[in-house]
């Protein structure tokens, strides 16, 4: 029999639609799940002639497979991913290739390179984003770790992956070691972020302005048609549009509002902080996720707290057009601090970062392409060590011409009551971005009264303590 040139472990959606994905490129995919049963209805499921092989073990799985291996892991990240690859190694050779496709922490992936490594095996940690729909239909793949790895997939990856406008791939190699879950995660921070911003843009129209979820859904719609076009405002539409055949409601209005997270929002926050760059918009995303979470306390203090009674006056359309600039700054920002770590982190970690090619293989098949990828890709281009999206001019110029509307957005929300934290923390890094003295040092002098811990002057070099 023809052997697999491609191994699959893990049959959760991302997995089989995956497999689907290569095997319809024309590259025969072995594939195996731990519950059996999961595999045996997959393959069941399927013509024969579809190029998708079963196992049921992993002795069956290694010898289904052309050398070097290549056998890619689509399971819960965490220790099920340690518990396959101990399971697997006793069947492989050294050259062979080892890719956990899910959603690692970075530095999982980085300690898994160097055990591996050690055994001969090649690893790749890579980001793979696009969900269901884009694992079948073409994902953007951010790889990082072995470069002879990534030359042995660079073509079946290549085939897989989805195509922007202009046909380029969303797949390239990111970097050594972590480099590809890095990015991936710092990918669903920005996510997170404006997510956050687009639910707080609902309020506002929703709550505030009275809007209903159908005038919602044709607001987004519109917006998607311009400088907004992307995946997250279509489904925002498409969600508006969906009503729920049972009550004949709009099936948003039924959702209980307690956002869930499986931790890559707060892993890209964690490591901002360990690496102190700032990331307003993701932090208040990931905190927004948290108070959401406290529906019963929530509950309790509404019939306990008074807000401010008053409601909105002003020219409805007018504040529709300051929300939809208001939103399209917030995501130039939440981007522009994405980046930002990025930049942090690529010296840090040592991962030379692309960050024109990351832009360009987010441009589709992600869960944040955008448009804007595009210009984000051109601005890198034109400053491949452009440090902050800010410092180039299109981009400068755009949240500046528009930052009249956030703050005025921003203000609205604040007087109605209604939480715009991911927009207002856009509007502070924007704003501390741009400011030259800031008051720390006012905390310096305040670090140094309590505990001695020195400060520097403006007119003098050295460091200095005052017994104030
Ligand atoms: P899940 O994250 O739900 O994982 C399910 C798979 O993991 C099943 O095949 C399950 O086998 C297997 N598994 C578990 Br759980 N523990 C195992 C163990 N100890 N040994 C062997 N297998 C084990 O699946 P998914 O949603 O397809 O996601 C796969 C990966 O891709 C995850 O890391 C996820 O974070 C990432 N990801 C998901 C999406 C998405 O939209 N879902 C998008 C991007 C990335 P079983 O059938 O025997 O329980």
């Amino acid at each position: 029999m023809e052997k697999a040139k491609f191994a699959i472990v893990g049959l959760g959606v991302m997995g089989q639609n995956l497999a689907l994905n290569i095997a319809n490129n024309g590259y025969p995919v072995a594939v195996f799940n731990r519950t059996e049963s999961v595999t045996r209805q997959f393959v069941a499921g399927l013509p024969a002639d579809q190029g998708i092989i079963g196992t049921y073990s992993y002795v069956e799985l290694a010898d289904s497979l052309e050398k070097p291996r290549r056998i890619m892991l689509m399971v819960k990240a965490g220790p099920a991913v340690d518990a396959v690859i101990a399971a697997l190694k006793p069947h492989l050779e050294p050259g062979d290739i080892l890719i956990d496709g899910g959603n690692s922490y970075f530095e999982d992936t980085e300690r898994r390179t160097v055990e591996l490594e050690k055994e001969g095996f090649l690893f790749i940690g890579t980001g793979v984003s696009g969900g269901e729909e884009g694992a079948l239909h073409g994902p953007s793949i951010m790889p990082g770790g072995s470069v002879d790895a990534w030359a042995a997939l660079k073509d079946m990856f290549t085939a897989a992956a989805a195509k922007a406008y202009d046909g380029e791939p969303c797949v390239d190699y990111i970097g050594p070691r972590g480099a590809g879950h890095y990015v991936k995660t710092v990918h669903n921070g920005i996510e997170y972020a404006i997510m956050q911003m687009i639910a707080e843009v609902y309020d506002l129209l929703n709550r505030g302005l009275g809007l209903s979820t159908m005038e919602l859904s044709e607001l987004f719609k519109e917006w998607d048609a311009g400088e907004l076009a992307s995946y997250l405002v279509e489904i925002t539409y498409k969600i508006f549009e969906k009503v729920d055949p049972e009550t004949g409601k709009p099936l948003v209005d039924l959702i209980v509002d307690e956002a869930q997270q499986k931790g890559t929002g707060k892993w890209t926050s964690q490591n901002a902080f360990d690496l102190g760059a700032p990331t307003h918009t993701i932090n208040a995303a990931v905190t927004s996720r948290i108070i959401s979470g406290m529906k019963s306390q929530r509950t309790v203090a509404q019939a306990l707290i008074d807000g401010p009674s008053e409601k909105f006056s002003g020219d409805r359309e007018a504040m529709i057009a300051a929300i939809k600039n208001a939103l399209y700054a917030g995501i130039i920002l939440a981007y522009a601090q994405g980046f930002g770590l990025l930049h942090v982190a690529s010296e840090e970690y040592d991962y030379d970062l692309d960050m024109q090619m990351i832009a360009k293989i987010w441009r589709a098949g992600c869960i944040i392409r955008a448009d804007l990828l595009d210009d984000i890709m051109k601005a890198f281009d034109r400053d491949p060590g452009l440090v902050n999206l800010l410092l180039d001019d299109d981009f400068r110029e755009a949240v500046v011409s528009r930052q009249g509307d956030l703050r005025h957005v921003i203000i609205n929300g604040i007087k109605l009551g209604i939480p715009v934290y991911a927009l207002s923390s856009a509007l502070a890094y924007f704003d501390a971005y741009r400011t030259e003295r800031l008051p720390a040092n006012l905390i310096q002098a305040q670090r140094d009264y309590f505990g001695a811990h020195t400060y520097r002057r403006l007119d003098k070099e050295g460091s200095f303590h005052t017994d104030w």
